[in-house]
């Protein structure tokens, strides 16, 4: 795994910044204690995901020739976010993530690191409740992944993408369990259909979560919160849609 990690040259490119992992030979990384446990963790999620699934089957996978000559975008297309315009004027190249609550490290990672990760890429169908699906392919790494290099602590139990955009004075927020966070196809997107998420589409970054429908797929994540309880975020139900119309938290196709 460190190995990996450092040729890919995860950590040269400044992340882990906020658990104070900003370092940038391999040699002074893996003697760095906090390193090494995040790669432990690392090395035995996959463990701990199989157990959690236990039925848990994958969404069905199309091939190329399946993928819709039209992807329609849906709900905010276009944040109006003075900050997130600013971060979109400059291509999103400042642009972190963040990875906080109930974490052993706190995380700040940069775009770079995010796509210097071991990247999954799955051609997957996207349905929406208002009537209409498409087939899109979607590249980014594993929420799993970057969960683990956090450390997750015992209490945790959900995931909270916090969007970028809000409808009124509603911020767009989503959760997931930990059994659909650990899922292999539960992805951070930054590519879809082998180009940089459009803003429409929920540039920089957006949740794919393929065995749930479209209001699920939190676009413009800028921060996930790990959570024991949905109770006492905005309207306590744990998403914008579950909030404001009642629908169903787990969103299973
Ligand atoms: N931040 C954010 N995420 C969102 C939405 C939104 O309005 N804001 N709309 C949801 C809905 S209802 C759907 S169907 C999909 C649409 O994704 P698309 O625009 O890429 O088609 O995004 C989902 N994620
Ligand atoms: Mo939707």
């Amino acid at each position: 795994m460190s190995i990996i990690l450092c040729r890919r040259r995860l950590l040269g490119t400044g992340a882990l910044g906020a658990g104070g992992l900003i370092l940038s030979g391999c040699d002074k990384l893996n003697a760095n204690p906090a390193f090494r446990s995040a790669l432990i963790e690392a090395g035995s999620w996959h463990e701990g995901a199989q157990r959690a699934l236990g039925s848990g089957a994958l969404a069905r996978e199309y091939s190329e020739a399946d993928m819709s000559p039209n992807f329609r975008v849906n709900g905010n297309t276009n944040p109006e976010d003075a900050s997130y315009k600013s971060h979109a004027a400059t291509d999103f190249a400042g642009w972190t993530l963040s990875v906080d609550g109930l974490v052993k490290r706190p995380l700040a990672l940069p775009m770079t690191a995010i796509k210097a990760m071991q990247q999954r890429k799955q051609i997957t169908r996207h349905d929406c409740v208002e009537g209409w699906s498409a087939i899109g392919q979607w590249q980014g790494p594993q929420l799993g992944q970057i969960l683990s290099m956090a450390g997750l602590l015992p209490s945790a139990r959900y995931a909270v993408f916090h969007c970028a955009d809000r409808f009124g004075s509603s911020p767009y927020y989503e959760s997931i369990d930990l059994v659909d966070a650990f899922h292999p196809q539960t992805i951070l997107a930054w590519e879809m259909n082998g180009q940089p998420l459009s803003i429409g589409h929920g540039a920089p970054l957006r949740l794919r979560v393929e065995r749930q429908l479209g209001y699920k797929q939190a676009k413009y994540v800028m921060r996930i919160e790990l959570r024991d309880s949905l109770a006492g975020l905005f309207g306590g139900k744990g998403g914008y849609w579950e909030d404001a119309h009642d629908y169903q938290w787990y969103a299973g196709i």
